[in-house]
């Protein structure tokens, strides 16, 4: 599969990534091990400059977690979109544990530890239990899926991640048949996330998000543990991370320590801040208005003042064909 990167005629919204060609998926491999092995991605010729990541970042890297990044497969989802630079995926972020500012994340969650990591799943389930993410991850097949991630402030990104269907997780824990909802729960740590100590903080700590079970079952559904095939950076969620592409971002809830079966519909923090605001389903729908701003268009990074790269946004941010049945008979104007 090719990865395609911005080429010299496209439009250049911004002058992060400068040189560009299409980098296939082989050299994209070499420079990803280049890097893992701490090498310059710099001398790297023509693959250079594509991507620049700071290895030193993020404060573990689990060996074991890399190599089987690097194991991923290809998958057909997104082989047509033009990822946005790994620059602007990991310096543009919405994670509040960090602080409300775009560029918090990248500056304060560098020193998230994420190894060892562990998930406690419980609720409806035959199999309760709490897992360490090696055995969470053991078995498991990853692969690059190439999504458009589609916030409800207006912007979106492409990002390439690496991860695997949640369901192929979800299935080991044996849901009853009385679950009708997941929910899940980021980490909380004062001590690691500053603005949990805040005394003014908007979130009613843990972050939380959740999913009719079908779902969380559909095959476009991913955990994600990495992107540009590489560990995730802890500004986007690491070491795991939900990936729900028809939604809004907000739905795609980072770094999880906890996941439960539920049988009611579980509070998710947004719609507990703002229910008139953010509902429980959160389908990308340019139909319907968020109250204070219009959902028709959308602002597709990375864009300047010169480039704005606005484009419409599509119904289930374009993903309608594999997810529209889940909501059929549904009134989506009311079933925000
Ligand atoms: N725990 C947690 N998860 C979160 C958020 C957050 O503030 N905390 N922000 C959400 C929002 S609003 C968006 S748009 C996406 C952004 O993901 P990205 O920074 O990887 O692009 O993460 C989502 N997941
Ligand atoms: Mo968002």
């Amino acid at each position: 599969m090719l990865i395609k990167m911005r080429k010299t005629s496209d439009p250049l919204a911004s002058e992060i990534t400068s040189q560009s060609t299409y980098l296939n998926r082989r050299q994209f491999m070499a420079a990803s091990s280049l890097t893992l092995a701490g090498a310059s991605l710099l001398s790297a010729g023509s693959a250079s400059a594509l991507v620049m990541r700071d290895t030193s970042s993020s404060a573990a890297r689990p060996e074991w977690l890399a190599k089987q990044i690097l194991q991923a497969k290809d998958s057909p989802w997104g082989s047509d979109e033009v990822p946005a630079p790994y620059s602007a995926i990991t310096n543009y972020n919405n994670f509040y544990e960090f602080g409300y500012d775009k560029d918090d994340p990248a500056r304060y969650a560098s020193k998230l530890i994420t190894d060892p990591w562990s998930v406690k799943v419980e609720g409806a389930c035959e199999n309760p239990g709490t897992l360490s993410l090696e055995d969470l991850l053991k078995g498991i097949a990853l692969e690059e899926r190439i999504y458009r991630l589609r916030c409800v402030e207006a912007w979106s990104m492409v990002i390439p991640w690496i991860g695997f269907p949640l369901a192929d997780l979800l299935k080991r824990f044996k849901p009853l048949s009385s679950a009708k909802y997941v929910q899940f729960q980021t980490l909380v740590d004062k001590s690691q996330m500053p603005e949990q100590r805040s005394r003014f903080a908007l979130i009613d700590w843990p972050y939380q998000e959740a999913l009719r079970m079908d779902e969380a079952m559909h095959p476009l559904t991913i955990m994600a543990v990495g992107l540009y095939g590489e560990i995730l950076p802890n500004q986007n969620g690491a070491p795991l991370r939900l990936v729900v592409p028809w939604k809004y971002g907000f739905k795609s809830i980072k770094s999880i320590v906890g996941i439960r079966f539920t049988e009611q519909q579980p509070n998710t923090t947004w719609s507990d801040i703002a229910a008139n605001e953010y509902g429980f389903y959160a389908n990308v729908n340019p139909q319907v208005d968020h109250p204070r701003w219009s959902q028709a268009h959308e602002r597709r990074l990375p864009s300047g003042l010169l480039a704005p790269n606005r484009i419409e946004t599509r119904m289930f941010n374009g993903y309608g064909e594999e997810v529209a049945s889940l909501y059929s008979g549904m009134d989506l104007k009311k079933f925000y």
